[in-house]
């Protein structure tokens, strides 16, 4: 089995199964990874894989290259997690003497950090769960679809073809809501299909409780949090003939809220509640990194992944893209201004 496997089906392919299936009939030692900064989606994916994984007596391990949010803490699983920054030598160790590492959520080493090196030189076969668009080729085999809500409504696929769903427990059924949910705004963005909701179902007839998950991830704040909320609120510019809303956080404002990982999560999509706007950006800086992270939303055909690639040395997917700049927060909100110039035909109103 040296051939690369390529998937681009919503639902695996019968060669990318059966090279699992082999790959799974005998004891591997087993490296799951995320992307940096990981998500409810990264996590939840890696988690219900590990779930499946150990229930399958493999040995395995989940190694995320920096700390997640506090919201996701809740998730069954979650304190065997490794984190690569605080248990640096026990996870190097893994990755060495590992036979498989699955990457989830990310299609690209360089969305690890640190790890990068590491996973370019271990000896063991990558296997690749991801919707993101431009999938390079460190696989030896790919599940790779664009179409898909989530890397969670994936490893659901992942296991309904390698297994069978009724391998699906509670707790797996649980992480992979919870990723479906918040990779999918909560079932509203167009990569939502009939099917997510199939599956998202079945996940509840499992024994995800719903309520409860959206509970535990949304209704989190803190006083600060609402506090730096009505900040980045109020520093929005609204220019309505580009259709398009942004926001800059400084770092000043962000210690002046006593800012937490993971604070200004979902403050971007504030953009695109006002009627007639269709692109949303955040601009936070973080004096530590010396960069300004950048968030981008879209509503509609316009291409925040494109945008964000052209730009600011990021991607994405079409409605929800990332980025960065190494200029300063006023410069990068002034280029980012100049910019929407040349995007004029497709954001004019
Ligand atoms: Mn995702």
């Amino acid at each position: 089995m040296t051939m690369l496997l390529n998937c681009i089906f919503a639902r695996m392919n019968f060669e990318t199964i059966e090279a699992v299936k082999e790959l799974l009939s005998q004891p591997q030692k087993i490296v799951i990874v995320p992307h940096k900064n990981p998500d409810g989606d990264a996590i939840g994916s890696t988690l219900a894989l590990w779930h499946f994984l150990e229930n399958r007596g493999q040995e395995s391990v989940i190694i995320v290259p920096n700390d997640f949010p506090k919201f996701l803490k809740w998730m069954p699983g979650c304190d065997s997690i490794l984190n690569f920054e605080r248990e640096n030598t026990q996870a190097k160790a893994k990755i060495e003497e590992a036979s498989i590492i699955f990457t989830l959520d990310f299609n690209h080493l360089g969305r690890v950090g640190q790890m990068q090196s590491y996973l370019e030189e271990a000896s063991a076969s990558f296997v690749m769960i991801d919707h993101h668009q431009a999938p390079s080729d460190y696989a030896k085999i790919m599940y790779s679809d664009v179409n898909m809500s989530s890397t969670c409504e994936m490893v659901y696929n992942f296991i309904e073809s390698v297994a069978g769903v009724e391998h699906i427990t509670s707790a797996m059924a649980s992480c992979l809501y919870t990723g479906i949910m918040t990779d999918t705004g909560s079932f509203k963005f167009r990569s939502t299909t009939g099917r997510t909701h199939r599956v998202v179902a079945d996940l509840i007839d499992k024994g995800a409780e719903n309520t409860q998950i959206h509970h535990k991830v949304f209704d989190t704040n803190t006083p600060q949090r609402l506090r730096l909320l009505g900040c980045a609120l109020k520093n929005m510019v609204i220019r309505e003939e580009y259709r398009t809303a942004y926001i800059t956080l400084s770092q000043d404002e962000l210690d002046e809220h006593n800012f937490q990982k993971g604070d200004t999560e979902g403050f971007v999509n504030y953009g695109l509640t006002l009627e007639g706007i269709i692109f949303a950006v955040i601009f936070i800086e973080n004096k530590e990194e010396g960069i300004i992270k950048i968030s981008l939303r879209s509503i509609g055909d316009f291409s925040v992944n494109e945008f964000a690639r052209s730009h600011f040395n990021g991607g994405g997917h079409n409605n929800a893209a990332g980025g960065r700049s190494e200029l300063s927060l006023e410069e990068t909100a002034s280029h980012f201004e100049s910019l929407l110039e040349n995007y004029h035909e497709q954001l004019k109103p």
